[in-house]
């Protein structure tokens, strides 16, 4: 026991498995048609290298998701990690429970995703039990949560169905529980919006894409992942009834909120 009375908290464990770090080249080739981007088998397969050489300040998060999860989550509660992928984020959350009796639950909607997150839950030894659901976070019932995490899953939400799923997770809550939200974001200052998408291509194009993958890929995701302000992500969420709301993080055009109920 820690003199806080905590329990320690056990050995931090690589981020990420090895075993995951699938090179991505998906967008290597030239294409006579890029269709919309989906998070099928081929995409799970590699998602961990993509998401690591796509989104600045990725693997930062992660790791200050357990640090946050630590501070949060309350004995008896549930924790939330919606649209999990391969379980990034839900692993950090289950290195950072110290209460006691607490639940996890990972959803995606992508089973290529739930499939993989699973066998890396199981591989993970720790206690916290873990349940992983291939469901659309929009129909998942938000109950007695402490900690709510939408990593980088909000964006692919059509833009009318945000609000709703907002006030859906707030209702869910406990009193002083957080929702961890993150997201590209796009900046009203067009030139600022403007540097800031070229330094993410040169971000992209420091880990080892080219300009034919960077270009494919954002057609690819042009009307998938929709970003919006952060002016506009923290009225929606006061709206949707979330008392205190800033960013904790950003890097580039990434970010990532804390809105406590
Ligand atoms: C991480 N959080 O590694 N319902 C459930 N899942 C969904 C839905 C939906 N309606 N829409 C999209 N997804 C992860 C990274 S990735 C982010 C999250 C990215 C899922 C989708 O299947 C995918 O697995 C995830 O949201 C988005 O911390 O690729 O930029």
């Amino acid at each position: 026991m820690r003199p806080d009375g905590k329990k320690p908290l056990p050995p931090r464990p690589p981020v990420l498995h090895s075993a995951a770090m699938n090179k991505d080249r998906i967008y290597s080739e030239s294409l006579a048609n890029i269709a919309d981007f989906r998070f099928d088998a081929q995409v799970a397969d590699v998602f961990t290298d993509m998401i690591e050489r796509s989104v600045p300040g990725y693997r930062s998060i992660i790791t200050m998701i357990e640090t946050l999860t630590e501070h949060y989550a309350r004995p008896g509660t549930n924790l939330y990690d919606l649209g999990c992928s391969l379980g990034g984020a839900t692993l950090s959350i289950r290195r950072g429970i110290t209460a006691e009796n607490c639940r996890i639950i990972a959803v995606d909607s992508s089973e290529a995703m739930v499939e993989r997150c699973r066998k890396a839950v199981e591989r993970d030894h720790n206690p916290t039990p873990v349940e992983t659901l291939c469901a659309d976070i929009r129909a998942v019932e938000i109950a007695e949560a402490s900690v709510v995490v939408l990593n980088f899953t909000l964006q692919f939400i059509p833009p009318g169905d945000r609000a709703g799923l907002l006030e859906k997770i707030c209702a869910g809550m406990k009193p002083g529980g957080v929702l961890i939200l993150s997201e590209k974001v796009v900046f009203e200052d067009g030139h600022l919006n403007e540097l800031l998408a070229d330094i993410h291509h040169d971000f992209k194009k420091a880990h080892g894409y080219s300009d034919l993958e960077i270009s494919q890929k954002r057609s690819a995701l042009e009307n998938v992942l929709i970003p919006e302000t952060i002016p506009a992500h923290k009225a929606r969420l006061l709206n949707a009834g979330f008392k205190s709301v800033d960013v904790w993080f950003q890097c580039f055009n990434f970010m990532s909120m804390l809105a406590v109920k």
